[in-house]
């Protein structure tokens, strides 16, 4: 199987050569697709050295700095055009585990898309402070009930897909900017009918930059989880409303 692993960055010097370093490591196959926003830092000229050193790296330059969701379609479009059978997400800042990913790897066998949960059992977080991890959990739980799922980890941003799965989405209709973009794919493969594995990480609070969350994000995940889950709600309606309605 042939895999583009895509690593978004914005303002990540520090910890990008370190977590590209492990990727290669751990899964010497992979190809890699950096996708920076014009970093004020420099880290797309260094992940253009990076590139030059390594041919199984590339790099995505956009303009400007536009959100994490915004930055993945970019890479899966990229990578699309070209012949990747599977399309891995991982953050640049050492949160998720390279190590891990044959796991994931392994998982999408029997999958459509593989998210790597820190909320199913033998998942966990380090160095997490207690207000992220209150975040994180109410955000699954709320989206998770909102949009009828059964994913426990549901902004989980460690994760592949089958070249299948993204065929099959219309990419450029996809509107979060920050993590509800995963939310928003995690529910538009359930919608298909695919299967959704979770396979437990270790997710670690980075140690080297600086976080991209913000309040926005979140009040921007929680308006978009309520407009779905409401109008999913509204269709299942109109359509039971419309099957007791005799025809004529
Ligand atoms: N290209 C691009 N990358 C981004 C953008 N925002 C975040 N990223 C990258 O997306 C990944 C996740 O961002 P983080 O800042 O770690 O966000 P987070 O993981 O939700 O928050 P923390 O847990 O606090 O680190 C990192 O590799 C970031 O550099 C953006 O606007 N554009
Ligand atoms: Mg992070």
């Amino acid at each position: 199987m042939k895999t583009l692993t895509v690593i978004p960055t914005y303002n990540e010097i520090d910890a990008l050569p370190t977590t590209v370093d492990r990727l290669r490591a751990a899964v010497p196959e992979t190809d890699v697709l950096i996708v920076d926003d014009n970093s004020p830092d420099g880290t797309g000229k260094l992940a253009d050295e990076m590139a030059e050193a390594d041919e199984q790296i590339h790099v995505l330059h956009r303009t400007a700095k536009n959100g994490l969701g915004g930055a993945y379609i970019a890479g899966f479009q990229w990578g699309l055009q070209r012949d990747y059978d599977a399309f891995v997400e991982l953050d640049a800042d050492g949160s998720h585990q390279p190590e891990q990913l044959p796991d994931l790897l392994a998982a999408l066998e029997t999958a459509d898309l593989v998210i790597g949960s820190r909320w199913v059992p033998g998942g966990s977080v380090v160095n997490w402070p207690l207000h992220r991890e209150l975040i994180s959990r109410c955000g699954s739980f709320y989206s998770r009930t909102m949009l009828g799922l059964s994913v426990r980890d549901i902004t989980a941003g460690f994760r592949v897909f089958r070249r299948s799965t993204l065929e099959e989405i219309d990419l450029d209709s996809i509107e979060s900017v920050g993590y509800g973009f995963q939310v928003d794919m995690t529910f538009r493969v359930a919608r298909q009918g695919k299967t959704i594995r979770e396979v437990p990480i270790t997710f670690v609070e980075r140690t080297l930059g600086e976080s991209k969350m913000s309040s926005g994000i979140v009040i921007e995940a929680v308006t978009n989880v309520t407009k779905w889950g409401l109008a999913a709600r509204a269709a299942t309606l109109s359509r039971k409303i419309r099957a007791l309605t005799p025809a004529g």
